[in-house]
């Protein structure tokens, strides 16, 4: 853990992927602008009709996992991490729950293995975004529709979920990719001291050297993350700002109305704006803090050209200023 503290610190660049059958809506519902990652949600769209048109449609056709690489690198990125599972309950890789995307769209494709794949061949970390206690699509899920459909409320089955669901797949996740740099886990609500540990303990027996954020609950994990945009540590932890010992992070997206793909905010050209960004890398690594910033691929599995023109600027600054 501690080399892999330093390799964090010495890497304070990542990518963000959000990318899930949200995409596949693209922000819309009823013909009305909703949101990136939180349609299902924000939109009351029921499990039925989500499977339906966003995960049943959902075929990634362009994704190039070595085209993803490369976009990183030029951004000077040294790691990226995916959402292998956001709230929607959606898995982006082989899991033995059926609702991923190998098989529910019948797909076929594994985009986590061929990802894993390509960054182990060109010495790019890899870590996974995964949502352990929000998940809209099983009745034990946080957040799960079922609560305002009137049928169940979510923590009658909680456990189950839990130990069906999030541990059997963090399982898979931490097993079956090759080395894991980090576990970014999201939204901890139902999470107590039992299930954490338990989590912790699942990702240490397979990848003794992934590094997990805080956000998996009750003060466990090895470093801190910010608030969604914060450029401190998270505010939570503010008396830990003098002497900022504690390894944290913070995220932002390069794209607007939210960090999965949408029509109206997903390909704005915000190349102009690289130098925001910048300025936001520097802070945070001055401020002793690592820096992940999200891109929103298109349905297809592409990113779009507006989002790498914008990291790509980072880049080439970052090539030129970036040296210690
Ligand atoms: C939040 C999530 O609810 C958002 O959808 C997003 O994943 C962001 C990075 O974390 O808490």
């Amino acid at each position: 853990i501690r080399e892999n503290m330093k390799k964090l610190y010495e890497d304070k660049f990542g990518m963000f992927v959000h990318f899930g059958p949200y995409a596949q809506l693209e922000g819309m519902w009823d013909g009305k602008e909703v949101t990136g990652e939180w349609i299902m949600k924000r939109a009351f769209i029921p499990v039925k009709d989500y499977e339906r048109e966003a995960a049943g449609k959902f075929k990634p056709v362009k994704f190039n996992a070595a085209d993803w690489v490369t976009i990183a690198e030029n951004a000077g990125m040294r790691f990226i991490v995916l959402t292998a599972k956001h709230h929607d309950g959606f898995a982006m890789y082989q899991s033995k729950h059926p609702y991923n995307l190998v098989e529910f769209a019948g797909y076929g494709r594994d985009i986590l293995k061929e990802l894993s794949e390509e960054c182990a061949e060109r010495d790019m970390k890899l870590g996974f975004y995964y949502s352990q206690s929000q998940d809209w699509h099983e009745p034990g899920g946080f957040g799960n529709h079922w609560d305002f459909e009137g049928n169940l409320k979510p923590q009658d089955k909680f456990d189950a979920y839990f130990e069906e669901k999030a541990v059997m797949q963090v399982e898979e996740l931490t097993q079956n990719y090759g080395d894991v740099f980090m576990v970014w886990f999201d939204t901890p609500v139902q999470m107590d001291d039992e299930k954490c540990q338990q989590m912790m303990d699942v990702v240490k027996a397979n990848q003794p050297g992934a590094l997990v954020n805080s956000r998996l609950g009750k003060g466990y994990g090895h470093f801190d993350v910010s608030i969604d945009n914060g450029k401190t540590p998270a505010v939570s932890k503010a008396t830990w700002l003098p002497d900022l010992k504690v390894p944290w992070q913070t995220h932002e997206s390069v794209t607007e109305g939210g960090w999965g793909y949408t029509c109206f905010g997903g390909d704005n050209d915000r190349s102009e704006e690289y130098t925001e960004f910048i300025y936001s890398l520097c802070r945070i690594v001055c401020y002793g803090g690592v820096y992940l910033l999200n891109v929103a691929p298109q349905p297809d599995g592409t990113i779009p050209q507006s989002q790498v023109n914008t990291i790509t600027a980072m880049g080439d600054w970052l090539k030129v200023n970036g040296e210690a």
